[in-house]
């Protein structure tokens, strides 16, 4: 009688103990399993891209022949303030075939120097993304086959303009800002590595209250923010935010700082830095060597520490140079520029000696 009474008892305890792991399982993790068991026996959706880690990833063109005819201008409605078409995480591969001819064929309606519309809705945001390089148009035929339905994914009115010029990657910046700005009225510029891909569509292309850091998860630092102050890859302004920190330094020649000046700068204009959330702002970076020509600049160091003396007398009210040429590409507008060397935009002829 004794023994059976402790058996009963052991079995209620199991029971129960049964029970809370049951119960805590079925928060989250439980329920997940299930839908993983029954997804096993569900076919597949083609259409809609791969699994990769767990996420389901999209085909960044899917769906976009979806949109439907081109209405009237007369009759064309606002676009949704949420885009129907973003989907999440994106798919991002390297395909070593891929020709610019194939990009221009996936993008039919992208006209003339890389401008889209939507053809059936009225964009409430034009922005402009501004694409500095140099030699590297092996990485901008990658970075246009995702850029372009990315942002027509948006439901955004764009442009993108790109350059091969010597490098200095923050006066380049200044040059895009104010060649983009002469031919249209953008209300966002985002200055944008051309190595790098968005890899999540609600990774809106449009601007914040605030200067915004849109880079803040890239592959190559485990996705996460290198340092807190990090303002590098991709960033976004308002033409009013861009002139509120006088634009950006005109004098990092080579690699490294000019995007922690900038950073500095936001603060120096009273502004803060908005960002994306870490599970949206994430970005696959293009491998590749150090570039030659663009060496580490030694003085980076000395330049930083001395920006909130330099900042209002170099940047968008000192930049100089002169276009070499604009060319209307179908899928981008490229701008040649002399902006000179560190010895000025044209050195006498015993300095250009000397170097
Ligand atoms: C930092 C660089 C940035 C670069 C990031 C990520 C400097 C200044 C040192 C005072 N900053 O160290 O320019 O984008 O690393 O690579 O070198």
């Amino acid at each position: 009688m004794y023994t059976l009474q402790s058996k009963w008892r052991y079995l209620i305890m199991f029971l129960g103990v049964q029970l809370v792991v049951m119960a805590l399982l079925s928060r989250e993790g439980y329920q997940k399993r299930v839908s993983y068991f029954f997804r096993i026996f569900r076919k597949p959706d083609s259409t809609m891209g791969h699994s990769v880690g767990g996420r389901n990833h999209t085909d960044v063109y899917a769906n976009l022949s979806l949109l439907g005819p081109p209405v009237n201008k007369e009759d064309m409605p606002y676009c949704p303030k949420q885009s129907p078409l973003i989907g999440g995480p994106i798919h991002v591969t390297f395909p070593s075939r891929l020709k610019l001819a194939e990009v221009e064929r996936k993008n039919p309606l992208v006209v003339r120097g890389g401008r889209y519309r939507p053809p059936n809705c009225e964009a409430r945001h034009r922005t402009a993304v501004i694409i500095p390089h140099r030699n590297r148009e092996h990485h901008l035929k990658f970075l246009l086959y995702y850029l372009h339905p990315f942002l027509q994914r948006q439901q955004l009115s764009y442009g993108i303009y790109a350059g091969n010029y010597t490098f200095n990657r923050a006066k380049l910046m200044n040059v895009g800002f104010r060649e983009a700005m002469r031919e249209e009225d953008w209300d966002c510029l985002f200055f944008h590595d051309v190595d790098l891909i968005p890899e999540d569509d609600r990774n809106t292309y449009v601007c914040d209250a605030h200067p915004k850091h849109a880079a803040i998860a890239m592959d190559k630092f485990g996705y996460k923010l290198p340092y807190k102050m990090y303002f590098g890859g991709v960033s976004a302004l308002t033409p009013v935010q861009y002139l509120k920190m006088n634009g950006f330094p005109n004098n990092y020649w080579g690699w490294g700082g000019e995007d922690d000046d900038i950073g500095v700068r936001v603060s120096l204009g009273g502004m803060l830095i908005s960002r994306p959330s870490l599970k949206v702002g994430r970005y696959k970076m293009i491998k590749h060597k150090h570039d030659k020509g663009n060496e580490e600049n030694p003085k980076r160091f000395n330049m930083l520490a001395k920006t909130r003396h330099t900042w209002k007398n170099d940047g968008m009210n000192t930049v100089e140079y002169e276009i070499v040429s604009r060319d209307y590409q179908p899928l981008y507008t490229n701008i040649t520029v002399n902006i000179g060397t560190e010895a000025g935009l044209h050195p006498t002829k015993k300095k250009r000696h000397k170097s």
